[in-house]
């Protein structure tokens, strides 16, 4: 066992050694393409003179910057399994530098390393929902009504809440009749508010905040269990889908710190999964989130890049970060000048979007320039761009596309 262990280990140093010569060479190569891009200069040239500063333009540079790394692992090693693999840190992989003031920070959070809740069946809720401490009448009450808010029909379900019962709320509502894109619309479902809510304070309980950790509206894949976070696993062992313990042990090594005997998986088969549908060790979604700052301003770039196919992607930071992107990314604190009226186009445009749109198709934005811009890296990269969003941190246009009663009129 342990000859064996050594021996994959070396073998996995040469690689990697063999990966970082091959990078620099492609790294190069994809970088003087993107350099040499007219349209993208002059798009710059126009954003200057819109913003009338620099940091957008290093922005989108550092996405072009990270894309690059990420297509290069994508390319020598074939898939992108998880940031264990080097790309965690995609700026100083590529031995990017920005000009002298500006500071360039990205953050990587793999969507798919969250569980796919549009895709669990009565039983996986009421599983879900008593993993998170709800009762167990209340808990069937949820699942059922969750599911008659998501099908197509009015007839409700056993425990459900359907059609006419939403006609009779106070206001009368409809249901959705479709599946969720955002948490906020589930507070419209008596049953749901009544397991997640503190009756007193009319408060979401902490269990609410947890499910919105550990679970994902938008994302529909299976799971990477080389990124999901501990709480990730240890929900889908309980839904019966895999071991959470053998798995956590594996990827930390030797020991417990994210240090270089860090472990992937390369084919679920080799992992203790049961339920091989839902897990995956590849990334599918991933959303990189570039912070531009120069002093007080600051400029953020957030994009949701699609991996092409169920066996290319990679994610990155399945720890605490992965958790952060759910729920806390929506403090916006950019100061970056004339950011704020940039800011309300934007988020307008984009909630209309998630309100309207499957998530297939690069998101219309306000901006030709934007849009322009995605249509490029979407060429240039094994991956499209999902959503392209300016000045809204991973997470905050979902919170502001909650108006639920826009959607459906
Ligand atoms: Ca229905
Ligand atoms: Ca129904």
């Amino acid at each position: 066992m342990i000859p064996f262990i050594n021996q994959s280990r070396s073998r996995s140093r040469r690689g990697s050694i063999l990966v970082v010569v091959l990078a620099i060479v492609m790294l190069l190569s994809v970088m003087v393409v993107a350099f040499m891009d007219e349209a993208l200069q002059q798009l710059r040239y126009s954003s200057l003179y819109q913003n009338q500063d620099d940091l957008r333009q290093e922005a989108y540079e550092a996405l072009e910057v990270t894309g690059a790394t990420l297509a290069i692992f994508q390319e020598v090693e074939e898939h992108l399994w998880g940031p264990a693999q080097g790309w965690g840190d995609p700026l100083e992989f590529a031995d990017y530098r920005p000009p002298e003031g500006i500071d360039i920070k990205v953050r990587l959070v793999e969507e798919s390393s969250r569980i796919p809740f549009n895709t669990l069946d009565y039983d996986q809720l009421v599983e879900l929902f008593t993993y998170l401490g709800i009762p167990e009448y209340l808990a069937n009450d949820a699942a059922d009504s969750y599911i008659d808010w998501t099908d197509e029909d009015d007839l409700k379900r056993l425990n459900g809440f359907d059609g006419d019962d939403y006609e009779r709320l106070d206001p009368p509502i409809r249901a959705a009749n479709r599946k969720s894109r955002n948490w906020d619309e589930l507070e419209l479902i008596p049953a749901i508010k009544e397991a997640f809510w503190d009756e007193e304070t009319d408060t979401p309980t902490g269990a609410w905040r947890q499910l919105q950790d550990i679970a994902t509206l938008r994302y529909e894949g299976p799971v990477n269990i080389n990124t999901a976070p501990s709480d990730v696993l240890y929900a889908m062992e309980e839904l019966q889908i895999l071991d959470a313990r053998e798995i956590i042990d594996y990827r930390d090594g030797w020991n417990a710190d994210r240090s270089d005997d860090d472990r992937y998986y390369r084919e679920v088969s080799s992992a203790p999964v049961t339920e091989t549908s839902m897990a995956s060790t590849e990334v599918g979604q991933l959303w990189v989130e570039i912070t531009a700052s120069r002093g007080d301003a600051q400029f953020v770039l957030t994009a949701l890049l699609q991996l092409s196919g169920s066996s290319q992607a990679n994610g990155q930071n399945g720890g605490d970060e992965a958790d952060e992107g759910g729920g806390d990314g929506q403090d916006q604190d950019q100061s970056a000048d004339e950011a704020d009226s940039a800011d309300e186009d934007q988020s307008g445009q984009n909630a209309e979007d998630s309100a309207s749109e499957e998530d297939n198709g690069t998101q219309d934005t306000a901006s030709d320039e934007t849009q322009n811009q995605s249509s490029k890296s979407t060429e240039r990269f094994p991956f499209s761009i999902l959503r392209l969003q300016e000045n809204a941190k991973i997470g905050w246009t979902e919170e502001k596309a909650a108006n639920f009663n826009d959607g459906i009129e």
